[in-house]
């Protein structure tokens, strides 16, 4: 029954979940700016970019793996490695537009071939320099932060062992807008009793205002004292408060009681956490804040699975707009999340509707992927859709 009523949650939160913006215009710049990015392999790159957007790719100092006369070089760190390389580590326009070439090292997410793997994986990582930020809990993979000096040493000795099965970018993933309501049809289950009483949903966000008079309390009555908002916590480098007000919106959309208003959200009797993974003004976060917001959110406080202390359901209006095969850490973590017994609803993102469009973690297998919908029942005119991308 519980699960059953979780799913239904789940399914109207799915219609809810319409998308949005993964990937924005950049500003138009005042000035032509050189700017300077250190790849994985060690090889400085420079890059021009003009006035209008344009970027003009330096052949750099040393041999190349590949001459970058576009935005990408090839996937290589020296032979021999046995783990798999994110290709975003060779995407200068991606390290680029998302800040990488200012940083003095490179935060990459290790996952390990089992658990087992894993202490040796972190040693290693530390041992060449890394400094360690996170080590999750549903899927074997560590955060690391390597050096820019020395990086590519560091990178080719961690892929060479055995017990790294993947070197991946600690990508950025951003809000997906949240548009919608009623039009899903939510009265139909409101009449079949479920308003979501007692469940609980994790908004994997930018944060929720719970002073937002449609999220105080759960009977919108200040005489009793019934909070809605249980837990908020703090996975980015900002502040817990909802700067970007994102996350306050999905929250309302979600489960907002109203406030005599009428305009409730989808279950206005269900409890939310509010776990920040989106930091800043922009609503801008790191895969591994994300995958500790999902640790928190899928195992609870006492980080196992299924004690009863866990969110019901797992909401992510957010994205990064690569398409995967479904294997990197975020994708891998929401899977792992559904495992242990949780709903996960992911937005698509909007670069579709063609194929391969989806990002991640939206290409997840087990989460409920949601693609936009308009008011008049017509398609918006770029979901994402399609499959994730196969591999080989
Ligand atoms: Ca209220
Ligand atoms: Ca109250
Ligand atoms: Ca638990």
């Amino acid at each position: 029954m519980r699960r059953n009523l979780r799913i239904a949650l789940a399914g109207l939160l799915a219609g809810l979940i319409c998308l949005a913006l993964l990937s924005r215009p950049s500003p138009a710049r005042a000035a032509e700016e050189t700017v300077h990015v250190t790849l994985i392999t060690g090889e400085a790159v420079t890059v021009t970019v003009r006035t209008d957007g344009t970027k003009v790719y330096s052949r750099p100092s040393r041999s190349m793996p590949s001459q970058p006369s576009s935005g990408v070089a090839s996937n290589s760190i020296g032979g021999g490695h046995s783990a798999e390389i994110d290709g975003l580590f060779f995407d200068i326009d991606y390290l680029i537009d998302n800040g990488y070439h200012k940083l003095s090292y490179l935060p990459v997410v290790l996952t390990a071939p089992d658990r087992q793997s894993l202490p040796a994986l972190a040693a290693l990582a530390a041992a060449t320099g890394g400094r360690v930020t996170y080590v999750s809990r549903l899927i074997p993979a560590v955060a690391v932060e390597l050096p820019l000096a020395g990086v590519a040493q560091s990178a080719g000795a961690i892929a060479a062992t055995p017990a790294a099965s993947g070197l991946w970018l600690d990508a950025t993933a951003r809000a997906d807008l949240s548009v919608s309501v009623p039009h899903i049809g939510a009265n139909l289950v409101w009449a079949n009793g479920y308003r979501g009483e007692g469940t609980i949903i994790a908004v994997l966000d930018t944060g929720i205002n719970s002073a937002h008079d449609f999220l105080d309390d759960l009977d919108d009555n200040p005489a009793t004292t019934d909070p809605k908002v249980l837990e908020s916590l703090d996975f980015t480098d900002t502040t817990p408060d909802d700067i970007q007000g994102h996350g306050t919106h999905v929250a309302s959309t979600a489960a907002g009681t109203g406030a005599g208003t009428g305009k409730t959200g989808v279950a206005p009797q269900a409890y939310l956490w509010s776990i920040k993974v989106l930091g800043g003004s922009s609503g801008v976060g790191l895969t591994s804040w994300i995958l500790a917001g999902l640790d928190y959110a899928a195992l609870g406080p006492d980080m196992e699975a299924n004690t009863g202390d866990e969110a019901d359901v797992i909401n992510m209006s957010l994205g990064n707009p690569v398409n995967t095969d479904g294997r990197d850490p975020l994708a891998a973590a929401v899977d792992a999340a559904v495992a242990a017994g949780r709903v996960v609803v992911v937005s698509a993102g909007n670069r579709g509707p063609n194929a391969s469009t989806l990002g991640t973690p939206g290409v997840a297998w087990d989460a409920i992927t949601v693609g936009a919908k308009s008011l008049i029942d017509t398609k918006r005119p770029s979901p994402a859709g399609g499959r994730r991308r196969t591999c080989g």
